[in-house]
């Protein structure tokens, strides 16, 4: 029996808070009457506004599906457990684990949802408690592709390197695979200059709701952004809006980089994308012609086993008209998960100490080990990335333990059946969660923990802000936060007192100094300037710094100041459609739902609207497969089948169906996709895979 949450308390009668879901970090107030609700703020990143989520967020706090005890498996059952007996024994199992097989044998998977000193506490716990090199976390399947880019680019990556209220000056925004109308609602305000200058492109496979309201709507191929690019800014130079001035002063490269774009005339790239050269050169000219311009990248286009040279593509469009690091202008990505820029800057990256520091730089461990109180050389190397990680779970060279904070990726993770059959292999699987998720239905103990409105925490949102997320409510009894739990283990590890702290702030302050001198310089930022209400964004070095809205106004962080073209040419997706398989599937997400579902499925009033998957399919499509609007069809790859309810859209692209990945068992959009990686940043090819349509049988 899983017990349900109490009434929580309030500690305050109104609290300033941030939304528990997305890097909007929309502001709201959290107060109590009758029940505890909330209400948008005043804050700049949403002005006055939230989305359906935020409006229910909570709802969770008091559901009856909340944890509220640990759970143990017995004889093949969950079964409630006192925190005593849950610790000891995944304490105990690990070291066993350990003791057999070495460190690397116990993995960890973390989370861009986990607040800061989460993500901290959580990679300093793998590194030094555990000594296995074994972390990676869901990132990887969300920023990683934009944030290698922007490194290679930029030297650094902050999603985004200017406030988003700047937008609010554009003339002319173009938005590459980003659906903000349901992923982000409260953030279309700031395109709305754009949009009334005539100046809002936005490229989508899809006539999506933020297409909708585009003076310019590019609908290529999935998985051929590449060559829309290359063709858009071929079309730049050749009508001669290349701003040579700044590319000979504040960046190198180009010359490579054009001797490639050179090759893809719009009309070649009509042939490979789909999308009018005339609108190509449109879209062009209507960046070129902007006064102030920006070009934003999101999944549609990052998600790719090409997703880093994508995004490459796109920053090298943007620098060849002048924008990055120029008032008013510029190239950013929109980061996705609560968390998702803080939480890919502290170290629960496979590669990575915080600070966003290399874990592979001597310099960088000698600082960081410091901090900790160890030596560098007993800090493990670089581990494997997410998908890597899952894909040898329980294999006679990888791990046998796992532990899993803030990720459900039984739901998330590409090739699903694979992952679930890899985390079925393990000798001993944990979680920490709020809900019983698909993953933790499979692990051996779960541990319930706190939620937003329940403890303090840090979160960076998508502009390099970093907010202070007070805590409100007390917790249910039974509950404890992630860094209790981590604080609990590390004990029971075998790790002195005090070297894992389960106070928020005592983490934060030690994040500070093991972040000062790194690129994500969080050192002179404290609880107490963020109470005070100051905006400050990364890099803060130092407690009389006045932080860094906009990054780059005076020189990009490579050495010598310059920003770098990279040069990049089309491939197009790892699995081309063909005769067996000869539509592209694409997948994404609604308003509704948030990843994996876990949370929102859990939410009457989110889960009443749109409560199971379904498939968008143009209508002549779907007559061909005989699928009826409303009836079901099977969605097929190489790698698995789904079941789902047809939607039939006018204007989807013929050769193209799209499904959410909210649902879970036999609903995962993820059964169908490709686990195909981008070389440079190990994302997976969530965003396009072959596959055909046929009628369900038995269906209506
Ligand atoms: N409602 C809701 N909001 C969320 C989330 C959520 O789960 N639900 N999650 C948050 C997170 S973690 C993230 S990362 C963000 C994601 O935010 P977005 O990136 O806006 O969301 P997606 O739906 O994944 O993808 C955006 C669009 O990419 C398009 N697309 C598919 N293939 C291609 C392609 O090849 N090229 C191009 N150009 N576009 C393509 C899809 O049609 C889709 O409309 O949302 C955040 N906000
Ligand atoms: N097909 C397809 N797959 C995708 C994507 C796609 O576009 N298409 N997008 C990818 C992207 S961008 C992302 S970000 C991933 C996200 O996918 P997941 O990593 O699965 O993300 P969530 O569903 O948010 O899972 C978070 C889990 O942690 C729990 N949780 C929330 N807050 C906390 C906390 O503070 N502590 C702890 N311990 N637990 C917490 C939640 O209840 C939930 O079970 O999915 C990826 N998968
Ligand atoms: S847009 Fe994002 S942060 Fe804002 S209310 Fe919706 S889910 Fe929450
Ligand atoms: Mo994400």
């Amino acid at each position: 029996m899983i017990r349900t949450a109490e009434s929580p308390r309030p500690t305050r009668r109104t609290v300033d808070t941030h939304c528990p879901y997305c890097a909007l970090q929309c502001g709201m107030t959290l107060s109590r009457g009758a029940g505890t609700e909330v209400a948008p703020r005043d804050f700049p990143a949403n002005a006055g506004g939230l989305c359906q989520k935020g409006w229910t967020a909570p709802a969770l706090l008091t559901s009856p599906a909340r944890l509220t005890t640990p759970l143990v498996r017995v004889a093949g059952e969950l079964r409630p457990a006192s925190w005593e007996a849950a610790l000891d024994l995944v304490a105990s199992r690990l070291l066993e684990i350990r003791a057999e097989h070495g460190p690397d044998a116990v993995a960890v998977f973390g989370g861009g949802g986990l607040t800061n000193e989460k993500s901290y506490l959580l990679g300093k716990f793998a590194r030094v408690a555990l000594g296995t090199s074994q972390i990676d976390y869901n990132g990887r399947f969300c920023m990683s592709s934009a944030a290698a880019a922007g490194v290679r680019a930029f030297g650094v990556d902050r999603g985004l390197p200017f406030p988003l209220t700047d937008l609010a000056g554009a003339d002319a925004v173009l938005l590459a695979g980003a659906n903000p109308a349901e992923t982000m609602p409260p953030f279309l305000q700031h395109l709305r200059g754009a949009g009334a200058k005539g100046g809002l492109i936005v490229v989508d496979p899809r006539r999506t709701p933020t297409a909708e309201q585009a003076n310019l709507h590019l609908a290529p191929a999935p998985g051929t952004d590449l060559a829309l690019a290359l063709g858009i800014l071929h079309a730049a130079v050749a009508d001669g809006h290349m701003r040579q001035s700044y590319a000979d002063e504040r960046t190198t490269g180009f010359e490579a980089a054009w001797r490639i774009a050179a090759a893809y005339w719009p009309e070649q790239v009509e042939r490979i994308t789909g999308v009018a050269a005339a609108d190509q050169r449109r879209a062009a000219e209507l960046l070129a012609g902007a006064r102030n311009a920006y070009v934003l990248t999101a999944r549609g286009t990052e998600q790719h086993a090409t997703g880093t040279d994508t995004v490459s593509a796109w920053i090298n469009l943007a620098l060849a008209l002048g924008l990055p690091g120029t008032r008013g202008s510029g190239f950013g990505c929109l980061t996705g998960q609560g968390n998702g820029q803080g939480g890919r800057e502290h170290g629960q990256k496979a590669d990575q100490l915080p600070g966003y520091r290399k874990i592979d730089d001597p310099a960088a461990r000698e600082h960081v080990a410091g901090v900790w109180g160890v030596r560098a050389d007993s800090l493990p190397g670089p581990g494997r990335s997410a998908y890597e990680l899952l894909d040898v779970l329980g294999t006679e060279h990888g791990p046998r333990a796992l532990l899993v904070f803030g990720s459900n990726v039984v739901v998330s993770a590409p090739r699903s059946a694979h992952v679930t059959e890899r985390l079925s292999a393990l000798d001993f699987v944990v979680t920490a969660d709020l809900v019983l998720s698909e993953t933790s239905a499979l692990a051996d103990v779960v541990l319930p923990v706190t939620q937003w409105a329940e403890e303090d925490g840090t979160m960076t949102n998508l502009e390099g802000r970093v907010l202070l997320r007070r805590k409100a409510l007390d917790p249910p009894v039974g509950v404890r936060t992630d860094l209790a739990v981590l604080a609990g283990l590390a004990r029971r590890l075998g790790q002195p007192e005090g070297r894992f702290p389960a106070d928020a702030e005592t983490v934060f302050t030690e994040l500070r100094a093991a972040s000062a001198g790194g690129p994500a310089d969080y050192s002179g930022v404290s609880y107490d300037r963020l109470r005070a209400g100051e905006a400050l964004y990364w890099p803060v070095p130092g407690e009389a710094h006045p932080g860094t809205p906009r990054l780059f106004l005076d020189g990009f962080a490579h050495p010598g100041g310059r920003a770098r073209f990279v040069p990049v040419r089309h491939t197009g997706p790892a699995e081309p459609p063909d005769e067996r398989y000869p539509l592209h599937a694409t997948t994404g997400r609604v308003l509704q739902h948030y990843q994996s579902g876990a949370q929102t499925r859990l939410v009457d009033e989110l889960n009443d609207t749109v409560p199971e998957v379904f498939v968008e399919v143009h209508p002549d499509t779907a007559e061909r497969a005989g699928l009826a609007e409303g009836g079901l069809a099977l969605v097929s790859s190489r790698r698995g089948a789904v079941t789902a309810r047809v939607r039939r859209v006018g204007s989807m692209r013929r050769d193209v169906v799209f499904l959410p990945f909210h649902f879970p068992g036999e609903a995962r959009a993820n059964l169908l996709t490709n686990p195909a990686l981008d070389p440079v940043s190990r994302m997976p090819e969530f965003k396009v895979c072959a596959v055909r349509l046929s009628k369900e049988d038995g269906a209506e």
